[in-house]
């Protein structure tokens, strides 16, 4: 039997237009690998392996759906009160990522960057690290920063003190002092605030993840664990905040 589809025209143009209202800066609290492991049997550490890869996919999915810049909280400073093993497969992965998959992002044209506190890692981290920088720094594709050894308050912190420093310095003025000028001091100086901050795993909070930067963001709560985070929940979560964007722009 053949459908008539009379109304398909109509029913396009009611669904949200996946063109429209795109985020351009998406963050993400990549949370639940552990317990993802746990549920399998396996061993926490599972959990991040296959985290990584989930990484990997939803970058792709991103630079699909042109989003220009994507950030992961793949570290806190709060994580250091794991387990001694945990901390230090989680703090491998850089190096794992850049012997499986750089030269995919290279090929994808993403630019990768870093925010935290680089200083404290271990060497062969931060070598990872740089290296994956300095191999994408000219691309201009979607930006990937990988927040690492981050906590935001310790970098409000940090920037409350450095301005201060340059108001001693007579490098700036009180007067000038603005939010602004503020933000040029935190590790994100110069990038978007997020549109759009997605949380995995169930839990509803920030965890100290970019307090400032997230002031007018939308939230986006899953229960799916990192592992399991696909394209589908991806885009379900973009759809989520183009509605949202669409009331408020209705009113
Ligand atoms: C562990 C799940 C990608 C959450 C994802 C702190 C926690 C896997 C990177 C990464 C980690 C990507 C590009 C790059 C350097 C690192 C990563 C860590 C942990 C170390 F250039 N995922 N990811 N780095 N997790």
């Amino acid at each position: 039997m053949v459908m008539k589809v009379p109304f398909l025209k109509n029913r396009n143009e009611k669904v949200h237009d996946r063109k429209q209202n795109i985020p351009e800066h998406i963050a993400i609290i990549m949370d639940g690998n552990g317990r993802w492991a746990g549920k399998r049997g396996m061993p926490r550490f599972a959990g991040h392996k296959e985290g990584l890869s989930s990484v990997v996919k939803i970058v792709k999915a991103a630079d699909k759906c042109k989003v220009k810049m994507l950030t992961l909280y793949t570290f806190s400073t709060e994580n250091w009160k794991r387990p001694k093993r945990e901390i230090d497969f989680i703090l491998k992965l850089p190096k794992e990522f850049l012997h499986v998959y750089l030269p995919d992002m290279i090929a994808n044209n993403v630019r990768i960057e870093a925010i935290g506190n680089m200083e404290e890692l271990p060497v062969s981290t931060r070598e990872a690290i740089q290296f994956a920088i300095n191999s994408t720094k000219d691309n201009d594709g979607l930006q990937l920063n990988i927040a690492l050894n981050y906590g935001s308050k310790q970098e409000i912190m940090n920037a409350m003190k450095d301005m201060f420093a340059d108001i001693l310095d007579s490098k700036l003025s009180l007067d000038e002092v603005d939010e602004q000028h503020f933000s040029g001091y935190l590790h994100t100086a110069g990038m978007p605030n997020p549109d759009l901050l997605i949380r995995t795993g169930g839990e509803k909070r920030l965890s100290n993840f970019l307090l400032w930067q997230l002031a007018y963001t939308e939230f986006c709560f899953t229960d799916v664990l990192w592992p399991d985070f696909s394209e589908k929940e991806f885009m379900e979560a973009l759809g989520e905040y183009q509605q949202r964007k669409r009331r408020y722009g209705g009113l």
